[in-house]
């Protein structure tokens, strides 16, 4: 069945020029994007984007390490997206992640993780309307 996820970019990812690595494991893959933005994300974008960790002692670095540089946001399309970008991205903790994921290949700290992508279908389209209203 064919999905939408909310892909980023986050700004370790691109401050460390693995922007083009990310699209290429989403391309080789099968999946299409169809669309992205390079900015440096606002405050409310971010703090509607990470509502459900408020409160948590990690929230208030985070929702400062997101708007402190460019971040790359996108939507991917596919089959199964959201279930098999998870999978490509490897678990949140990147010392956990297995290698031959984003995550596992690529980053040592749990925030600054390289990526995120929606966990379900309701979170995505909630995602998507954060990042880009006009494909809601
Ligand atoms: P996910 O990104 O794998 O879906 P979530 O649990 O939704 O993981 O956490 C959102 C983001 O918050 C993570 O990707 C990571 O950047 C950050 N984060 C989560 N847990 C911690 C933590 O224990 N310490 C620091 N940052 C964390």
């Amino acid at each position: 069945m064919s999905e939408r996820t909310l892909v980023l970019v986050k700004p370790d990812g691109v401050r460390r020029g693995l922007v083009g690595e990310v699209i290429g494991r989403i391309e080789r893959k099968g999946f299409t994007l169809t669309a992205l933005d390079l900015r440096v994300m606002d405050r409310e974008t971010i703090e509607r984007h990470y509502a459900e960790h408020e409160g948590k002692p990690f929230y208030a670095p985070l929702v400062e390490f997101m708007t402190s540089a460019p971040s790359v946001a996108m939507i991917v399309e596919g089959e199964r997206v959201i279930e098999s970008f998870r999978a490509l991205a490897g678990v949140t903790d990147p010392i956990k992640a297995l290698p031959g994921t984003i995550r596992g290949d690529f980053a040592t700290i749990t925030r600054e993780n390289i990526v995120h992508g929606s966990d379900s279908v309701d979170s995505a389209e909630r995602e998507i309307k954060n990042f880009f209203p006009e494909h809601a």
